[in-house]
């Protein structure tokens, strides 16, 4: 399937800012059905490598519940438990309507369902991703703050030109990080959760790097757009991962690393600390 839902500009049915009416009444039969055969395909990964935060967000969310969630049912559950809302928008929309919708507590979602031929792997972001990948931790309170700052960093990344270094934190952790629970390493990133078999690579392949988060190493290092990662991020808690971007002044980041070259994703660092549990 090609890359079909990028836009320039807010296309028929959208809004100044991107967003639209999910048409929830408009969805087929066929399409609910996809949606609960994905939904089925990950029960068992997610109960073996997801993050407890994540299984706890889908508890809440009830997004296991059968059909594709209905927004005015969805949004009372998310807004209870983190004060955050999801918003329909037809894709993937511009850095700038993206951050300010995140900094605003608005989480978009595609309003697109990947076909019947792409079960598997879907090109773009479809609202599976959005939904039953990113919405678990967004019922998380200290994932749900990071997002906020992080939609703030955004707005002011995209002023000063830095989006690209900003952008490798998102990466590596909303989509690909992983975290420390009970000693035990799981994932929590929607990116990862979305693939049985890069999950299983990122928490159990002896060829990974999982190092311990750190911003300006994360800013530094490039990333994969087509195939697994070669390395991936533990964080102790989602807390340590909010208070690290707190404490952290990503505009002296960016200063120090305009100067040096972008890491390779597979780089070795001498500073690195290797994460050794297991999963
Ligand atoms: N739009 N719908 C959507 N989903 C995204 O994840 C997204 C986007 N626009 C910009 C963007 N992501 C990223 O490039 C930023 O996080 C840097
Ligand atoms: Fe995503």
């Amino acid at each position: 399937m090609a890359i079909l839902h990028v836009f320039d500009s807010p296309p028929p049915g959208a809004n100044a800012d991107w967003t639209m009416d999910q048409n929830w009444d408009d969805f087929t039969q066929a399409e609910h059905d996809i949606w609960d055969e994905l939904v089925s395909r990950k029960a068992k990964m997610i109960a073996s490598y997801a993050s407890e935060a994540f299984v706890a967000g889908l508890g809440i969310l009830e997004l296991s519940k059968p059909g594709i969630p209905d927004f005015r049912e969805l949004n009372p559950k998310l807004r209870a438990a983190t004060g955050w809302e999801v918003v329909a928008v037809p894709g993937f929309i511009p850095n700038d309507a993206f951050f300010k919708h995140l900094s605003e507590k608005r989480f978009p979602v595609a309003n697109f369902l990947r076909g019947a031929d792409s079960l598997d792997y879907s090109e773009e972001p479809d609202m599976f991703h959005d939904l039953f990948g990113h919405l678990p931790m967004l019922t998380n309170p200290a994932l749900a703050d990071f997002l906020v700052n992080y939609g703030n960093a955004g707005l002011r990344a995209e002023a000063m030109g830095t989006t690209d270094f900003l952008a490798r934190l998102y990466l590596y952790t909303v989509e690909f990080g992983l975290v420390i629970e009970h000693g035990r390493l799981r994932g929590y990133g929607a990116g990862l959760l979305s693939s049985l078999s890069e999950t299983e690579h990122a928490l159990t392949s002896p060829e990974v790097r999982r190092i311990y988060v750190d911003v300006p190493r994360v800013m530094r290092t490039q990333y994969h757009f087509d195939r697994f990662q070669e390395v991936y991020f533990a964080i102790d808690s989602f807390d340590e991962l909010l208070r690290l971007t707190e404490e952290t002044d990503f505009a002296s980041v960016y200063a120090r690393l305009e100067g040096l070259p972008p890491l390779e994703p597979g780089a070795d660092c001498p500073q690195d600390i290797r994460c050794e549990a297991a999963c």
